[in-house]
């Protein structure tokens, strides 16, 4: 088995699972090789258009980005899975490794959820400096970015560092336990975020990951991004599965079948083409609101 019953039993307990060593280098190597490409094309496109003066072409995949951004925000924006709809971020999503560790946590059938982020985090001196790019995602549960409808479903986050995500580079901190008491009212400050006389007192665990692991947590356990004091970009993938067959919290994006029995696969699994279609019409129509209060 992918994990161990006593790692199941602690997601079960505690809400959250760090599991490390579960990806080789060649299993993210592919999506980072993507990823790489899209920089380079980015940075092509702004020098050609006189916004950005040095390409940085020397520069490797932990700096290149935040060398960009100094220059030109625009080089970020829009870096994300639905927008890239990359060939190898599509097959990582069906990562029979990762499969393998979501089946151990949701059963059998399993759906990849659209709720899924690529995120880079620059680097941040602190106060006084102002952040380029992303800033931190407040303390939060997942379902508050799902629609009602899927009160009942199971979605698990799995939170994948594409370089070691540690306290100076910018990890997850949550908060263990605390999911038992369910869905807490979140306001709209400075991000989706948790009211502040309903944020659980219990002391947040700051959950270290090492490039090749994963960050697993249910959708009401509350978890926060911490900053970036590193000299790299803390760059990373959150990405969901469902149980098949419960709502995804986001019925006007796909859904689609990567474990499961014959029948289910008959009838949601799809190819990298039909992904690619399914959310450029997702993403065509005016934007539904997911988010709760
Ligand atoms: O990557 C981060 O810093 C924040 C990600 C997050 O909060 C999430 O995936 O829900």
């Amino acid at each position: 088995m992918a994990l161990t019953i006593e790692q199941i039993v602690d997601f079960q307990t505690n809400g959250y699972l760090i599991a490390e060593d579960i990806f080789a280098e060649e299993d993210l190597a592919p999506v980072i090789a993507e990823l790489n490409r899209a920089i380079d094309e980015r940075a092509n496109e702004l020098y050609a258009q006189g916004k950005i003066t040095d390409r940085c072409e020397g520069e490797p995949f932990e700096t290149r980005m935040a060398s960009l951004m100094r220059q030109s925000t625009e080089v970020g924006r829009g870096f994300d899975i639905m927008y890239l709809l990359g060939p190898a971020m599509f097959e990582f999503l069906h990562n029979p490794k990762l499969l393998d560790v979501a089946e151990c946590l949701l059963g059998r059938d399993v759906s990849c959820n659209p709720i899924q982020h690529i995120r880079l985090k620059t680097p941040w001196k602190g106060e006084g400096e102002q952040p380029i790019g992303m800033e931190n995602v407040p303390w939060h549960q997942d379902a508050a970015v799902t629609t009602e409808d899927s009160e009942a479903s199971e979605i698990i986050t799995f939170w994948i560092p594409l370089v070691d995500a540690t306290a100076r580079t910018g990890c997850m901190q949550v908060i263990p336990r605390s999911f038992r008491r369910g869905y807490l009212t979140h306001q709209a400050a400075g991000g989706t975020t948790i009211r502040g006389d309903l944020m659980p007192g219990e002391q947040p665990v700051t959950a270290e990951c090492r490039k090749g692991g994963i960050v697993m947590m249910n959708k009401y356990t509350p978890h926060r991004g911490t900053s970036n004091r590193s000299d790299i970009v803390r760059w990373s993938l959150d990405l969901r599965f469902h149980k098949t067959g419960s709502p995804s919290g986001r019925s006007d994006q796909p859904s689609f079948v990567v474990r499961g029995s014959e029948e289910a696969a008959e009838h949601g699994a799809i190819d990298y083409e039909t992904w690619c279609a399914l959310w450029r019409e997702a993403l065509a129509k005016p934007m539904k609101g997911h988010h709760r209060v």
